[in-house]
C-alpha cells in the first residue's frame, strides 16, 4: 500500500494505490473543509468512458463533410496511423487555407498540473508549426474584461487577484458586507491548478460571528454559506438597484463628493441620467422595485446603512455572464465610488470572492511554471464565446470593444483541455455550426460529448498517470505530482501526442528544445525557484520537492493582507490608474467613442431580451439560472457521477409555488424547455429560491433522445447564444427564459 499525494483543481487528496491500481482518495491533512469531489477520482479513472485507442469517425473516413458528426462511430486505429492524419490534416489545412484556418483557441479548464496543461501545449504546438486562430477572454469573465480597464485601467484579473481586500482585513474593519451573487462556497471549492486550503467558508462563518451585516442579492439564498439578509431580485435586475441604491446616496446627501472630485472623472454626465434628466426617468428606489421587485424601503435603508458604516460591494462573476454584463460590474464600481471608501481597509468594491478558492488570501503573488508558448504568426482571434457565431459566418462583420473585425473561415478545429458542448450555450445551434469545418481533432481521456462530435479523437493520459508539478495562483503549496498509476489503456499525454505531431511536421526540435517530461519539469522549476528567489522567497530544490510530494511556501497570511487601492486614494496624482484619466472612470470617453447603444458611456440599466419583466416572459414564464455543479469542475468526472443511481438527469431547484402551479412534485421528473430546446430534470423543491426561478447547475453530458431532448439535464440545450453586448461579446448563459412542465414519459 502506497499513499501519494495528488492534486486537482477541486484541492489536494492522498491516494490509495493498490498493486499498480488507484482504489481510493482520502483528504488533504493540510484541508480544513476538503471537497468530496476528489472522491469520484478513482471511478473516473477506470470508467468504460474512457478513450481507449485513437478513433476516427467513419463518416469522415467516407468524405461525409461533417454532415454525421454526432451521429455515427468512430474506428480505432494505431497511434502511427492516427498521427499521420492528424500531421497530413494540419498541414493541407495550412497549405490549402493558411495558418488562420486553424482554430486553436481551445477554450477549457483541462487538469491541475504546470507542464502538462493542455492548453499550453496545444498553442505551444500550433504556435510551432506557423499559428492559430486563438480565442480571446473567457466563459468566466470576458465581459469583466472588456469594460474594467475603460475604468480601473487594469485587466479584469489583477482586480478581482490582486485587488480586493484580504479575507483578514475584512474580518477586522467591514461593518456591512453587499454581495451580489453570494459568496458561494461551492464554488471556492476549486482553484485553477488546485485550491489546498479551502477557508472561505470559515471566514464567512467568522463575520456572521462577528455581527458583520450580511446581505445577499440575488435569486437564490444559499449562494452565501451563512445566514445573510436576503434580497432576492429578479436575475438581470442588479445594475437597476445599483443605480436606485446611488439615487438614495444622492437625493439624501450621502455621496463623498471629495472622493469623487479627486479620484474619479465623469460623474456631472452620470448625474443626469441617474436623477432623470436626460432620459425623464429618475432612478429612483420605487422605479428600482419595479424592476427588481426589492421593496424601495429596503433599498433605502440599505443605502443609508452603506454610506454610515465601513461597507465592502462584492459582485460574483456569475451577474456578468449575463446579456449587459458589462453593466452591473461598471455600476458596482461607480456606487462604490459614491459612497468613496474605495481604499480605505475594509471598503470599497472586490470582484469574484468565493468564485473560486485563492480569491480573498493575503498572499505574496509568485510568477512562473508555465510552459512557455511561443509566438503565435497568426494575429486573428475571436471572442472565446463567438464560435458558433465565427463557424456559421466567415468573413462576417462584428464589432468587439472598439474594433471592427471579421470572422476568419476555419477548416480545422483543434480542441485539447476544453468541453464546448459543455461550455457552450444553445447546443442545439452548436450542434449545427460544428458541421461546418473539413475536420475536427480533439484530445481528450474521456468520451465526452465533444470527443463524439470529433472526427479524429485521440487518448490522452489523466493528470494521475504521467509526472507533474501541481501549483496555483492564491495557493501557497507546491506539489511534485508523481504518477499515481500507469496511462490508462493506450492514451498518451499531450506532450507525446504534440511531439510525436512536430516530428510528422519537422519541427520536433522547436517544440522539444530537445528536453523529455522530467527535463522540463526541471527547467521550469528551476526557472520558478530563480524567480522566487528575486523576490525574496526561498523554495527548496526539486529533489527535495519529490520527496516531500507538497510543501507549503512562506507566501501566505495576515503579514500579506491587502487593502487596495490605497496609494491611489492618497494620492492620485502619485499613483494613477491606467485610465486615460488616471481616475476611476465614471464616464468614459473611450467608450462613448464606440457609438455602442448596448454600451454607453456611462452605466446605464438596460432590460434584457429574456428576464422576468419582459414580453418574452409571457410565453416562458421562468428565469433558469445554470450556476457551476457543487459536485465536480463543470463536465469533469460526470461519467462516474452519472453512474449514482437516480443522479442523472441532474436536480433542477424550484420553489414550491412555482412547483404547485404546475401540478409538479419533488423527484418528479421534468421536461425543461424554451424554442432552443429541452431537457430533462429532476425537480427539488426549495424556499430558498425565489418565486419564477430556477436553477440546474451545468455538467451534464449532453445526449438528446430522437426528439433532440437532452436526456441527462444539460441547462446549456436551453441557454442563449448572443455576446453580453458589443463591448465583451461575452457568453449571456444567465439571461434565460423557459417553462416547465411533467414529463408523460419517465422511461430511461
Ligand atoms: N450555462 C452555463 N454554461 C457555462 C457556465 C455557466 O455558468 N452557465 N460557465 C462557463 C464557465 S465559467 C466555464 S470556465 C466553462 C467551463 O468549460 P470547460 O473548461 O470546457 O469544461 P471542463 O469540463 O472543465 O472541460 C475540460 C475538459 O478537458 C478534459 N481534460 C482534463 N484533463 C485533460 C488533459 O490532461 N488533456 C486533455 N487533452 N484533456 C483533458 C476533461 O476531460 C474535460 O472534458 O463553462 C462555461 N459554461
Ligand atoms: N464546485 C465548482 N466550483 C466552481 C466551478 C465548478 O464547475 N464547480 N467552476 C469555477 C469557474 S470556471 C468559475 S468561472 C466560477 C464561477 O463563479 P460564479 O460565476 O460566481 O458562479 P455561478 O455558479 O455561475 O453563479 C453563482 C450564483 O449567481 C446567481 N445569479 C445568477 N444570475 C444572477 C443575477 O442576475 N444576479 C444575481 N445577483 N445573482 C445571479 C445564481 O443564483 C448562482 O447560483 O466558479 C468556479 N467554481
Ligand atoms: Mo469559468
Amino acid at each position: 500500500m502506497n499513499e501519494r499525494v495528488g492534486t486537482s483543481h477541486w484541492g489536494a487528496f492522498r491516494a490509495r494505490v493498490e498493486d499498480g491500481r488507484l482504489v481510493a482518495t482520502r483528504p488533504f491533512e493540510a484541508d480544513p473543509n476538503p471537497p468530496g469531489i476528489a472522491e469520484m477520482i478513482p471511478a473516473a479513472v477506470y470508467h468504460r468512458d474512457r478513450v481507449a485507442r485513437p478513433a476516427v469517425r467513419r463518416g469522415w473516413l467516407d468524405g461525409d463533410g461533417g454532415a454525421g458528426r454526432g451521429l455515427d462511430g468512430h474506428v480505432e486505429v494505431p497511434w502511427d496511423e492516427a498521427l499521420d492524419i492528424v500531421a497530413g490534416e494540419l498541414d493541407r489545412v495550412r497549405r490549402a487555407h493558411g495558418n488562420e484556418a486553424i482554430f486553436g483557441g481551445s477554450y477549457g479548464w483541462a487538469s491541475a498540473g504546470r507542464f502538462h496543461h493542455a492548453l499550453s501545449q496545444v498553442h505551444r504546438f500550433l504556435n510551432c508549426i506557423g499559428g492559430y486562430t486563438a480565442s480571446l477572454g473567457s466563459y468566466s469573465t470576458a465581459a469583466a474584461q472588456a469594460i474594467t480597464p475603460h475604468v480601473f485601467g487594469m485587466h479584469f484579473l489583477k482586480l478581482t487577484w490582486g485587488n480586493l481586500n484580504s479575507w483578514e482585513t475584512i474580518a477586522e474593519h467591514t461593518e456591512t458586507l453587499v454581495m451580489f451573487g453570494g459568496i458561494s462556497a461551492k464554488n471556492a471549492q476549486v482553484g485553477l491548478g488546485g485550491a489546498t486550503r479551502h477557508q472561505t467558508v470559515d471566514w464567512l462563518r467568522r463575520f456572521a460571528a462577528d455581527g458583520m451585516r450580511l446581505v445577499t442579492v440575488g435569486p437564490q439564498r444559499a449562494d452565501t454559506p451563512v445566514a445573510s439578509d436576503w434580497l432576492p431580485a429578479r436575475p438581470g435586475s442588479d445594475t437597476a438597484l445599483m443605480l436606485a441604491l446611488a439615487h438614495v446616496l444622492e437625493s439624501e446627501g450621502l455621496v463623498d463628493r471629495d472622493f469623487l472630485a479627486r479620484c474619479t472623472v465623469g460623474y456631472e454626465r452620470f448625474r443626469p441620467y441617474l436623477l432623470g434628466e436626460s432620459d425623464g426617468q429618475p432612478k429612483t428606489p420605487e422605479w428600482a422595485a419595479e424592476i427588481s421587485e426589492i421593496p424601495a424601503d429596503t433599498i433605502r435603508e440599505l443605502a443609508r446603512r452603506m454610506a454610515t458604516t465601513r461597507t465592502i460591494l462584492t459582485v460574483s462573476w456569475s451577474l456578468q455572464r449575463a446579456e449587459n454584463g458589462e453593466q452591473p460590474i461598471w455600476m458596482a464600481a461607480v456606487l462604490a465610488a459614491m459612497l468613496g471608501q474605495i481604499g480605505l481597509p475594509g471598503g470599497g468594491i472586490g470582484y469574484g470572492y468565493g468564485a473560486t478558492g485563492g480569491i480573498g488570501n493575503a498572499m505574496k503573488r509568485l510568477q512562473g511554471l508555465a510552459l512557455p508558448q511561443g509566438e503565435n504568426q497568426v494575429r486573428t482571434a475571436i471572442p472565446v464565446a463567438r464560435i458558433a457565431d465565427m463557424l456559421f459566418d466567415p468573413g462576417g462583420a462584428y464589432q468587439f470593444n472598439g474594433r471592427d473585425l471579421t470572422y476568419p473561415d476555419i477548416r480545422l478545429i483543434y480542441w485539447a483541455g476544453g468541453n464546448p458542448f459543455h461550455h457552450h450555450q444553445d447546443l442545439n445551434r452548436l450542434k449545427q455550426a460544428w458541421r461546418v469545418p473539413e475536420t475536427i481533432v480533439v484530445h481528450e481521456p474521456w468520451w465526452t460529448t465533444t470527443a463524439r462530435h470529433a472526427d479524429i479523437v485521440l487518448p490522452a493520459t489523466t493528470t494521475h498517470e504521467r509526472e507533474d508539478i501541481g501549483r496555483a495562483n492564491g495557493d501557497p503549496f507546491l506539489f511534485h505530482m508523481a504518477p499515481l498509476i500507469a496511462p490508462v489503456g493506450e492514451a498518451r499525454d499531450d506532450y507525446a501526442i504534440f511531439s510525436g505531431l512536430a516530428d510528422r511536421l519537422a519541427v520536433g526540435e522547436t517544440f522539444t528544445e530537445g528536453r523529455d517530461v522530467e527535463d522540463w519539469l526541471r527547467h521550469l522549476y528551476d526557472r520558478f525557484r530563480q524567480g522566487a528567489a528575486g523576490e525574496g522567497v526561498e523554495v527548496p530544490d526539486f529533489e527535495t520537492l519529490k520527496v516531500e510530494g507538497a510543501i507549503e511556501l512562506p507566501i501566505s497570511g495576515p503579514d500579506h493582507a491587502v487593502v487596495p487601492f490605497t496609494a491611489f486614494r492618497a494620492d492620485p496624482d502619485a499613483a494613477p490608474l491606467g485610465t486615460p484619466s488616471g481616475r476611476i472612470e465614471i464616464f468614459s470617453e473611450t467608450v462613448a467613442g464606440f457609438g455602442y447603444e448596448d454600451c454607453p458611456g456611462h452605466p446605464v440599466w438596460r432590460a434584457p431580451v429574456e428576464w422576468l419583466g419582459g414580453a418574452a416572459a409571457a410565453t416562458y414564464p421562468l428565469h433558469l439560472v445554470s450556476p457551476q455543479p457543487a459536485d465536480k469542475l463543470h463536465s469533469q468526472l460526470e461519467c462516474a457521477l452519472a453512474d449514482v443511481p437516480e443522479a442523472r438527469p441532474v436536480r433542477m431547484v424550484m420553489h414550491p409555488g412555482d412547483a404547485a402551479a404546475r401540478g409538479l412534485a419533488s423527484g418528479d421528473i421534468v421536461r425543461v424547455f424554451n424554442d432552443r430546446g429541452a431537457c430533462r430534470a429532476r425537480l427539488a423543491m426549495s424556499e430558498d429560491i425565489r418565486p419564477g426561478v430556477v436553477a440546474m447547475p451545468t455538467g451534464a453530458w449532453h445526449d438528446a433522445d430522437d426528439d433532440g431532448t437532452d436526456l441527462n439535464g444539460n441547462p446549456n440545450v436551453l441557454t442563449r447564444d448572443v455576446g453580453t453586448s458589443r463591448i465583451g461579446q461575452g457568453p449571456s448563459a444567465h439571461s434565460t427564459l423557459v417553462e416547465v412542465a411533467a414529463l408523460e414519459d419517465t422511461s430511461p
